[in-house]
């Protein structure tokens, strides 16, 4: 069973990764908007990404007997300049995602709650991926600069990017 403290701490990230699937299905369509179709699958592949990582932390949280509270979700931007400052705001956020988790780490741990400590590994690892994930595909970017030739090549790539695999809870 978890803590009230631990509960709202979950169900506060529940919302987070809410906005991130928000986030990634805005930058979707823009990337749609300016002409960059791999672009655009590979944050509707992100989209369904974030709907998981949500989904799994709302079933942990009533497994292991809390209440799962959805809340408002903020609304996203929805302009964003080139494809790389894109990617830039991409990884801009995932760096705050693992600022969140590491901040969940440390409520779990708080609160002696192992069972949650060990769930939360799962992200902590994921995060170090996303980041990695993200980070290459900016500096691809930021060495291909101006080149449309260059630009096409990584947005084929991008295009090639396969769903998510469904995830459990635990
Ligand atoms: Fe849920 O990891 Fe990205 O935001």
């Amino acid at each position: 069973m978890i803590t009230k403290k631990m509960e709202d701490a979950l169900n506060g990230q529940i919302n987070k990764e809410f906005y991130s699937a928000y986030l990634y299905l805005a930058m979707s369509a823009y990337c749609n908007r300016i002409g960059m179709p791999g672009a655009e699958h590979w944050f509707r592949m992100q989209y369904d990404e974030e709907v998981l990582h949500m989904t799994k932390m709302f079933d942990y949280v009533m497994q292991h007997g809390g209440k799962a509270h959805l809340m408002q979700i903020d609304e996203p931007p929805h302009e964003f300049g080139t494809i790389l400052d894109v990617y830039e705001a991409s990884l801009a956020h995932e760096k705050s995602v693992t600022g969140w988790i590491n901040e969940l780490l440390d409520t779990a741990v708080s609160v002696k709650d192992h069972a949650t400590q060990a769930f939360l590994q799962w992200y902590i690892a994921e995060q170090a991926e996303e980041e990695s994930t993200v980070g290459d595909i900016v500096s691809r970017l930021n060495l291909a600069g101006e080149n449309g030739g260059a630009l096409m090549m990584i947005d084929d790539k991008l295009s090639q990017r396969l769903p998510p695999a469904p995830l459990t809870a635990n």
